[in-house]
């Protein structure tokens, strides 16, 4: 696939989601037993969720945290990872999680659409900090020393980041792949029909059939694992 994606493609957008990060036993959200059986999204994935009880939010991150300091990356974020170093054309990979495993499996340049687990935002001075500890002890931004910190992720309601970049090039791709996300959350599930409205061809690779399958132009189905370093291949 490299080889011919080499002569036919320059441009590439993937767009990965919690299923990639699966088999690395990163719990997904809307699964059987994912994130959202477990917590009511109104109350941890959104602003008024963290103004009501910012303790809750910060333990859900603080534990999601914990369980990806135990995480690997699998074959399928080392197969992207490949992709970006032996590809010859431009490669933007947008990401939907907040995990770092696609660094960890050897990426350069990830576009974390809805945020980072390891980064806390200040909404004092809006300075962005590592944050490798847990938050539930409310320490004060490194900056400004103001007991303001939150996570650094993107909430329903927020504005998901980057988008300017995304949709450019989007407008401009060849290829758009997009990798076990359900496609139940907008803007990411309408990057598809973006990319194919401006002549871009579609893939999808995922474990069933997303919310948008018959969007996309083919659908392979199968464990990501298997799937991306196939498809890369
Ligand atoms: C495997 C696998 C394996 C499993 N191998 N695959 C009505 C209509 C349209 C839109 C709206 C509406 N009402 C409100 C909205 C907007 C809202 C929205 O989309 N709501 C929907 C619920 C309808 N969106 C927003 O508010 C966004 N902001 C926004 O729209 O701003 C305005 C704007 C306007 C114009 C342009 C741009 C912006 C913000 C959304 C923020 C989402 N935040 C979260 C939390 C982030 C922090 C955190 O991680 O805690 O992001 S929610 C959660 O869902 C998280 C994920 O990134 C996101 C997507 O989930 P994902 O990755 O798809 O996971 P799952 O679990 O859903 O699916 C996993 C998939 O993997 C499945 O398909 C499995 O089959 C597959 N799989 N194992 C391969 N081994």
């Amino acid at each position: 696939m490299l080889e011919g994606l080499m002569a036919e493609i320059e441009r590439i957008v993937i767009l990965t989601g919690a299923g990639i990060s699966a088999e690395s036993g990163i719990d997904t959200f809307r699964s059987a037993g994912g994130l959202w059986e477990q917590h009511r999204v109104e109350d941890v994935a959104t602003p008024e969720g963290f103004a009501r009880n910012p303790n809750l939010v910060l333990n859900f991150y603080d534990m999601r945290r914990a369980a990806l300091a135990h995480a690997a990356p699998n074959a399928a974020h080392m197969a992207l990872a490949r992709l970006e170093r032996e590809f010859s054309g431009e490669l933007l990979l947008v990401t939907q999680n907040v995990d770092d495993l696609h660094e960890r499996g050897g990426s350069a340049s990830v576009l974390h659409m809805h945020g980072e687990l390891k980064s806390a935002l200040c909404t004092s001075c809006e300075t962005r900090s590592r944050w490798e500890a847990t938050m539930i002890d409310r320490p004060p931004c490194p900056v400004c020393r103001a007991p303001t910190l939150r996570p650094d992720v993107v909430w329903f309601g927020e504005m998901p980041y980057q988008m300017g970049r995304i949709y450019q090039a989007l407008e401009t791709c060849d290829l758009f792949v997009s990798i076990g996300t359900s496609g139940a959350v907008y803007p990411a599930a309408g990057f598809v029909q973006e990319a194919r409205r401006l002549g871009a061809r579609t893939l999808e690779l995922n474990l069933e059939p997303s919310e948008g399958s018959r969007l996309f132009h083919e659908t392979r189905l199968g464990p990501a694992s298997r799937l991306v370093p196939e498809w890369v291949e």
